[in-house]
């Protein structure tokens, strides 16, 4: 028997000790401390009681001992989910008691507060600090630095990934063992990665680009990589004579094409930039070749699939396209109202099938159904076309999401929580253009007759509620929100109205 994840990605370093991990302070982290680390949190999860298949919930800073956990959690088989440190309780609490975690492991700042929505769901709780400290190591550090790996199937579960819905409802995406180990070893392959790489790491590891393209592909090479705890723009410049590669969403690289600092020599010694999450405009692909030389390479994916097409290494990078399906990955454009092929050229729906496509939204059989065909196919809510040349363009979107510097952020979770202040008789969020996040939120009022909503307090709600990424950067009153004779809201009349509003 075997763990396929574990034994993929992280066994076949055993015993090496070239550099995995380099710290900003200098302090070089080798894959096999890695693995030593990795296996005294596994020991830790084995004796506190929990057992193959159980979640483990971890809203934490982005440390070395954060991706360790990960690594614990493959290696002693049980289910990661990690969360956005940006979320606040109510938002968590949604997580853990729908994923039905058995560990919880949090900064100390948020122990007391998830420490009663542990207990209320009769889950164990573990500190762990941006610095390293914490309950989980100190425990950790009394523990053998081996640990016996747990047998897996490549179909078993290694991680869950949260996305919320067109309902407001967030959904666990479940991932397997062979949806991640697969989609890393096509990158490497496809971007090729090599032992001498060096990524320039400087995404969150809470999502699939952070965690399960940059860190998974990384590791599937035996490479290393400058691991940064946030996109900070100097710390950034100051690395990246220093790397060879970097994956990024586009924030990165039109703040980085912002800065005169960054300069052609200042990326002379790179060999690959990757983009991805959210659309790369074709005048940012346009100015960075310019500027550097280097094309950016923009890839398409999602947290339901990892990674579905690329551009090539090789071969043209068209700007403004995602490319081609990756090997092993089929990729259709449908007519969204019979699910019929559409010729190439024809917009529709995107739907993708292959060994990256997730296994469904756990304990939601009907969300799974209505977005997982049968044979196999995902639809996608992206809408593109496939143009004469095969290269995939990604031209709108079937679902009301917004996607803010690489976040996704679904306007009914923010409708729902405006809706229900005082005077507000309904309300309408939309994603508008903005220089620096790509798109950003918007929030549209009616106030219910006579009344006059007291917009400052309506922020203090969302605050409490909602993560600071998804909060309206802008709060409009109007009389009524336009709608078609079906009475539906026509949001596109909204965004036209709104678009200048950021950007000049
Ligand atoms: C931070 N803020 C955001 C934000 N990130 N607001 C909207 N959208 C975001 N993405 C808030 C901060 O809390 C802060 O609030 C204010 O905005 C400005 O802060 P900042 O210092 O400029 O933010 P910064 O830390 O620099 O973060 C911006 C960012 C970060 C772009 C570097 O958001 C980021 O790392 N994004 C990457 C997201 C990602 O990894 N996505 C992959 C998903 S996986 P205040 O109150 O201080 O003003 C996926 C699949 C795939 O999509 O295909 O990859
Ligand atoms: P997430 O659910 O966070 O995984 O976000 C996935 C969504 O991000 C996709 O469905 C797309 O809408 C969008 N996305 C990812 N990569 C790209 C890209 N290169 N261009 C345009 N949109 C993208």
């Amino acid at each position: 028997m075997a763990n396929p994840l574990y034994d993929g990605l992280f066994g076949i370093h055993a015993g090496k000790t070239t550099p995995f991990l380099r710290l900003l302070d200098g302090q070089v982290i080798t894959h096999q401390d890695f693995l030593a680390t990795s296996a005294q949190i596994a020991n830790v999860t084995a004796q506190i009681g929990l057992k193959p298949g159980d979640r483990v919930a971890a809203q934490v800073e982005k440390s070395p001992e954060a991706l360790a956990l990960y690594a614990a959690c493959a290696q002693a088989g049980l289910v990661f989910l990690p969360l956005n440190t940006a979320y606040t309780v109510d938002e968590l609490s949604y997580f853990i008691e729908n994923s039905g975690a058995s560990l919880i492991v949090c900064d100390g700042k948020s122990e007391e507060k998830l420490g009663e929505v542990a207990k209320g769901l009769g889950a164990q709780i573990e500190t762990l600090n941006a610095d390293g400290t914490g309950t989980l190591m100190a425990q950790a550090q009394a523990m053998p630095v081996s640990f016996a790996t747990v047998d897996r199937k490549g179909d078993d579960l290694a991680a869950f990934l949260y996305t919320s819905g067109t309902t407001g409802r967030s959904k666990g995406a479940m991932l397997t063992q062979n949806n991640l180990l697969s989609n890393a070893q096509t990158l490497v392959k496809e971007w090729r990665f090599a032992a001498d790489d060096v990524l320039l790491h400087a995404l969150p590891i809470f999502h699939t680009h952070g965690l399960f393209v940059a860190t998974n592909v990384t590791l599937a090479a035996g490479s290393s990589m400058i691991f940064m705890p946030k996109f900070d723009l100097d710390q950034v410049i100051e690395g990246m004579p220093e790397a060879t590669t970097m994956m990024g969403v586009p924030t990165f690289y039109t703040r980085l094409l912002g800065d005169a600092r960054f300069t052609r020599d200042l990326a002379a010694h790179m060999r690959l930039f990757v983009s991805g999450s959210a659309p790369l405009l074709a005048e940012t692909h346009v100015q960075f070749e310019e500027r550097t030389g280097h094309r950016i390479l923009e890839r398409y994916g999602m947290t339901e699939t990892n990674m579905n097409t690329s551009n090539p290494f090789d071969g043209e990078r068209r700007a403004g396209t995602v490319g081609f399906p990756l090997p092993g990955v089929e990729l259709k454009i449908t007519n969204p109202d019979n699910g019929e092929t559409l010729p190439d050229g024809e917009v529709g729906q995107i739907e993708v099938r292959g060994p990256n496509v997730f296994k469904g939204y756990w304990q939601m059989p009907e969300k799974t159904a209505a977005e997982l065909r049968e044979d196999g196919f995902f639809i996608t809510g992206d809408l593109g076309k496939i143009d004469e040349d095969g290269y995939v363009h990604i031209v709108g979107r079937n679902k009301d999401l917004i996607i803010s510097g690489g976040y996704n952020i679904y306007p009914k979770e923010i409708e729902m929580v405006l809706d229900d202040q005082p005077g507000v008789l309904e309300s309408a969020v939309i994603g508008v253009p903005h220089p620096d996040f790509g798109e950003t939120v918007l929030g549209v009022i009616v106030p219910e007759n006579g009344a006059s909503p007291d917009t400052d307090a309506m922020m203090v709600s969302v605050r409490q509620s909602l993560a600071r990424f998804k909060h309206p950067r802008e709060l409009v009153v109007l009389d009524e929100l336009p709608r078609n004779t079906m009475g539906k809201v026509q949001k596109n009349i909204l965004r036209e109205q709104y678009q200048g509003m950021f950007v000049s």
